[in-house]
Parts: C-alpha cells; structure tokens; sequence
C-alpha cells in the first residue's frame, strides 16, 4: 500500500485494504502503523481506519439481519473532558463506556431542582404503566412497581430548563424528547431488567413509532436516593450506578436490538425511598 495523493484520500483500494488487515487479524496499532510508513498523515489514518471499520461492520450486522444503526445523542467526550458545558451549568462526566455507550454524569440537577420536580410530582402520582407493545397502548406491568407521573414536554419553567439542559449536554433537539417522567420506588418496588427501545417484531410498534421513531437514548436522573438497594443495573456488564441525588446515567442505543448490551433494570429498593426522573429520547420530533 502506498500513497502519493496529497489530498489523501479514502479510495475504495484504501478501503479494502483496511478490511483486509482486520480481517486477517491484524489489530489496530499495526494497520495504522502501516499507514503511517506509506505516507499516511495520523489523524487521516486514523479517521479512515474508523470511518472504513464502522461502515464495514454496519454492512456485515445487517447481513447479520439486525436492524440498521441510526445515529443517537451523545455528549462531547472525545477528549476526556472532567465537565461537558449544558449551557446553563457544567455537568461533570464520573464515568464512560463505549459498549454499550453508557455515561454517568455527576451534577446534572441541583438538590433544589430535584426537590421542586419531587414536589411538582407528589400530587399526581399513579402506578407506573408500561408501553404494550402487542397493541401500542399501556399496561400495568408486574416488572415495574413504582408510582409516577409525566410532565408535559416544557409544562413549566423547571421542566423547559431541565429539557434545555439535557439537550445541551448530549446534543439532541429538545423536541425529540417524551415528556420528562418522575418515578418513586419504596421498599420493594423495582423495574426488571428490559430493553427502553420497542421491539421490531411486537405488533404495535409501528403505531407507537408514528409518534417520533424509535426511542435512542435514556436519561435517568436521581432525584432522592434510598439507604439501600435501588441502583441502576447493566446485567450484560455486570454494572450497577448508584443512585446519588443530582447525578444522571445516560446511555444510547442505536438500533433496537439485545447488541446494544443495554439491557437494564432498576434494582429493588430495599430501605428508604429512591425518586427519579426519566427522559426518553427519540430519533425525530415526539408529538
Ligand atoms: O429506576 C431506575 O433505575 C430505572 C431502571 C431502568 C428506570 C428505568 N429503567 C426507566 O425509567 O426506563
Ligand atoms: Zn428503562
């Protein structure tokens, strides 16, 4: 492999050596060393190797028959920062992953916000529904046991900051967003481990997919935290976020499909009370 172009250009000769190398084996630090040797800027090679990786693997996942990825929120993390800016505050990042994508932030809402939106919540509290997805419409769900309620997507001046915010911090129109929901477990109350996208294959999901696609991404903010048990589980990576009063986990997942490994559950609360708030994100405008 060798190039003399000056622009440095990703030909499909390019292309397909890249695979090639994959392919046979050949990790990441010596294909890109290779690069480097035929006359490879860095950050080109490194672009390309990426850009040529990903596409690849796309092709080869829906050969696979899974649904096709679609581009998700995110915040700004490629430099490792300590804080990401959400406009009105600066949001500190406790912790990264990549796959699945998942993302604690510490600082996301101040007590006082979390305790307005308790506040706001108490009075219209029912049992939690989850969407039914045979039909498109809700149900009482045994695996989810707690009390809650939504707001209407900017209902107030705390709500429409809280919107603004998250959509600052991980780069996603406030308009593709549910409405924010707020939860409360007691002693004994959890939501099993599920999947917050909507099953391709259940029959009413194409209805619940009128309303703004597929949903792309969950915030869970937490708003009161319990004395024991209530933590936010990822059983496909054996982690568990503890839910601290105005930290936030976030996590993406860009096609509806067990891959994504975001399977997670709110564990059992077992002493105290645990409030939190959901934002679900979806691909388009929710209406
Ligand atoms: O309460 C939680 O930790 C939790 C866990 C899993 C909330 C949700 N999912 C959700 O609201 O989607
Ligand atoms: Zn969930």
């Amino acid at each position: 492999m060798s190039t003399t172009d000056a622009r440095q250009q990703v030909t499909p000769e390019l292309r397909q050596w890249i695979v090639e190398q994959a392919e046979a084996g050949h990790g990441a630090d010596s294909v890109l060393k290779a690069m480097l040797a035929s006359g490879w800027k860095e950050d080109v090679a490194v672009e390309a190797m990426e850009t040529v990786l990903r596409g690849h693997l796309e092709v080869q996942a829906v050969q696979q028959g899974l649904p096709p990825a679609v581009p998700v929120p995110d915040a700004p993390l490629d430099e490792s920062p300590l804080f990401v800016d959400a406009g009105d505050r600066r949001v500190c990042v406790l912790q990264a992953m990549v796959n699945p994508r998942v993302v604690v932030f510490g600082g996301l809402l101040s007590d006082q916000e979390c305790d307005q939106l308790i506040a706001l919540a108490k009075p219209r509290l029912a049992r939690s529904l989850t969407v039914a997805t045979r039909t498109g419409g809700e149900e009482v769900n045994a695996d989810r046991t707690s009390n809650g309620m939504f707001f209407q997507r900017g209902e107030n001046e705390l709500v429409r900051r809280i919107e603004q915010r998250i959509a600052k911090l991980v780069n996603w129109p406030e308009e593709n967003g549910e409405g924010l929901q707020v939860l409360h477990y007691t002693p004994g109350t959890e939501y099993k481990p599920h999947y917050d996208y909507f099953d391709p294959v259940e029959p009413g999901t194409p209805t619940i997919l009128k309303r703004g696609g597929q949903r792309v991404a969950t915030i869970i903010m937490y708003l009161a935290e319990p004395d024991k048990g209530g933590g936010t589980v990822f059983p496909d990576v054996h982690m568990e976020v503890g839910p601290r009063r105005g930290n936030a986990v976030f996590f993406s997942y860009e096609r509806p499909h067990p891959a994504t490994r975001t399977l997670h559950g709110g564990s059992p609360v077992l002493a105290g009370e645990k409030w939190i708030a959901t934002k679900w994100l979806r691909e388009r405008r929710f209406e």
